[in-house]
């Protein structure tokens, strides 16, 4: 699906549903900051794997930036406002991350969106996301935000129940996505990342997520 987008040039929005739009290499003029930038919150935030509320542990690592970070483990699902693993708060969202995200849900015909998280997910090889809903969040109404860097990944989202069928997109280093309205209880998630290099980031994938969680 996504082999008719990527020739076109930044700037091209495709709408897919009502509140859901996909913006091909949206960020990739400052994909170098944006990993140089990831670099300096996992020094103080590692990404680490979380656990899920029964006892697996996640494939993907994660750390958060922002006011708040969303954090899992035997207790459940929760945004929390310090890093559990350090007990310090998350590192501040860079200006350059607000601004991208802004920019891209204003794109997509969001305006004001002004998040408070950004949810940091890294990929290795292999490493995936089951079908899932982002439903931890207390205001609806707001957006979400993603921004893909490294490696290509199928996405793949459905419907609102999850046996709904689903439709894959492969996202690419700097496509960004924006969900919001009505489809942002979409199902929704990641197939296992593929083998690759890339150029800035190796055999991984990190993806941010933007998020207005409280
Ligand atoms: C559709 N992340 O962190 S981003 C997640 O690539 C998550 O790491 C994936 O799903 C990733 O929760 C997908 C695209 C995305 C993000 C949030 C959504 C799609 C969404 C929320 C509602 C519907
Ligand atoms: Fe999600």
């Amino acid at each position: 699906m996504s082999s008719l987008y990527h020739h076109l040039a930044p700037g091209f929005v495709e709408r897919l549903g009502a509140g859901f739009a996909f913006l091909p290499r949206f960020a990739e003029h400052v994909a170098p900051e944006l990993v140089e930038a990831v670099g300096a919150i996992a020094a103080c935030a590692p990404f680490r794997r979380m656990e899920t509320p029964g006892g697996r542990r996640m494939s993907v690592a994660m750390t958060n930036c922002g006011a708040c970070g969303w954090v899992s483990g035997r207790s459940g699902y929760r945004y929390a406002t310090a890093d559990p693993h350090t007990g310090a708060p998350w590192p501040a969202m860079p200006e350059l991350f607000s601004r991208l995200a802004a920019g891209a849900a204003e794109r997509a015909g969001f305006s004001c969106f002004d998040p408070d998280v950004c949810l940091i997910n890294r990929y290795e090889v292999g490493s995936r996301l089951t079908l899932h809903r982002d439903s931890d969040e207390l205001d609806f109404s707001a957006p979400i935000v993603s921004i893909s860097l490294g490696l290509p990944a199928l996405f793949q989202w459905g419907g609102h129940s999850r046996s709904d069928g689903t439709l894959q997109l492969e996202l690419r280093h700097g496509d960004a996505l924006v969900w919001g309205g009505v489809d942002r209880l979409r199902y929704h998630g990641v197939l296992p990342l593929r083998d690759g290099d890339h150029p800035l980031l190796g055999r991984c994938r990190v993806n941010l997520t933007f998020r207005k969680a409280g």
